[in-house]
């Protein structure tokens, strides 16, 4: 299952919930209609104990079923709530509710049974009254779980909604060297545009589908941008989570140099990147290839191989010539559309050698019955 943290309810904070509760419980005791008086005070009375404990409960089991368990959820969400929040402190404001709900349920169960069990209705009040004030002192110490949690949730909003088990391409390179350009034109369909909590940039994700089987796409702006002793701590564990989702890293290099980074140091990037994410493969793309002069020497090529096989219905796995640049480098143009084409297919290649028995595809001419 993969973490929809937009999806959560608001958290309520400890003032909210008491004042859900109590009145809520006011209301179900407004509603107690008995001519005996001493019948009446009894029932109204147990009927609040029991009214607000049962809210603040279910309101706190909802939210602890309701958040992903870390030990269910994938490796890279896991990493990434670590990043974020802190997975200890995750647990522990979680596992603090739930002792919370179980807490105000003894606290009514005991207070409902002195309540049945006088006849003096001055004894019931005073019972009542020292139920609110008992799951009052829960409520107060559970009050910085509630605003821990409310936080958080803002926080994990922010991120990227990404499915471990479709194939994952992350995109990186320096600053402007046409990341989300690249993912743009590779993408159908709507881009999205999250958050890494930790830098300002918009990170955009992208997919495309090929034989049914969906490509996602995700930006990296200032997280494998920047040198190391530049990065703090929760950006080198967002990069490890990285790890668990890449099925393919493509690394942008500007030759051109209009994204402002002398090409030599997008190199020394580029080799840091390997040693950050060594277990993924990883192939270097050459941007802005309108922008290079000359030409590379085989753009007409391309663009005709590419456009005839759009207009063919764009079917199949053909071999289409990727856009090499002079020294012999794949390259592409967003802004011109060139080399995406065969780029795209290339990505589906590459991931497909990295995960050769791909439960999720099928072969050429099959059909999911179930999509
Ligand atoms: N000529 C040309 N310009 C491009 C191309 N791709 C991107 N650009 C331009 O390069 C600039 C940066 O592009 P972005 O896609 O924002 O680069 P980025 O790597 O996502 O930048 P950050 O997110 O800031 O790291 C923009 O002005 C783009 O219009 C291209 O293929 N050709
Ligand atoms: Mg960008």
């Amino acid at each position: 299952m993969n973490v929809s943290w937009r999806t959560l309810a608001t958290v309520l904070l400890e003032d909210e919930v008491l004042d859900k509760a109590f009145s809520r419980a006011k209301k179900a005791a407004d509603r107690v209609d008995d001519p005996d008086r001493i019948f009446r005070v009894r029932k109204q009375m147990t009927r609040m104990v029991q009214t607000a404990a049962d809210i603040i409960a279910t309101e706190f089991q909802e939210l602890v079923s309701a958040w992903p368990s870390l030990d269910q959820s994938p490796l890279f969400d896991v990493a990434m709530i670590d990043a974020c929040v802190g997975c200890d402190e995750y647990r522990k404001n979680l596992a603090t509710l739930q002792w919370a709900a179980g807490q105000v349920q003894r606290i009514a169960s005991q207070n409902a049974k002195k309540i049945i069990r006088t006849g003096r209705t001055d004894l019931m009040h005073e019972a009542r009254r020292e139920a609110y004030g008992r799951i009052s002192s829960v409520m107060r110490q559970v009050g910085p779980s509630l605003a821990w949690l409310s936080e958080a949730r803002e926080t994990l909003k922010r991120l990227p909604k990404i499915d471990p088990v479709l194939p994952c391409i992350v995109v990186c390179g320096a600053p402007n060297v046409g990341k989300s350009a690249f993912i743009s034109a590779l993408s159908t369909g709507k881009m999205e545009v999250n958050h890494y909590p930790f830098t300002t940039k918009q990170i955009h994700v992208g997919h495309f589908t090929h034989r049914r089987l969906q490509y996602q796409m995700v930006d990296t702006p200032g997280l494998l941008d920047r040198p190391m002793e530049q990065r703090n701590h929760i950006e080198m564990q967002a990069i490890a989570a990285l790890e668990h989702i890449g099925s393919l890293v493509l690394f942008l290099v500007d030759e051109s140099e209009s994204c402002g980074t002398p090409y030599a140091e997008q190199l020394n990037l580029l080799e840091e990147v390997k040693t950050l994410l060594p277990d993924t493969e990883l192939m270097m793309v050459s941007s802005k290839a309108d922008l290079l002069h000359p030409r590379p020497a085989m753009w007409s090529e391309v663009v005709e191989a590419e456009t005839a096989w759009r207009e063919a219905g764009a079917e199949g796995e053909p071999m289409l010539p990727l856009l090499l640049d002079h020294a012999d480098r794949v390259s592409i143009s967003a802004t011109e559309n060139i080399g995406l084409d065969a780029m795209r297919l290339e990505i589906v290649r590459r991931v497909k050698s990295a995960r050769p028995n791909n439960p999720m595809e099928l072969p050429e001419g099959w059909y999911r019955q179930d999509v």
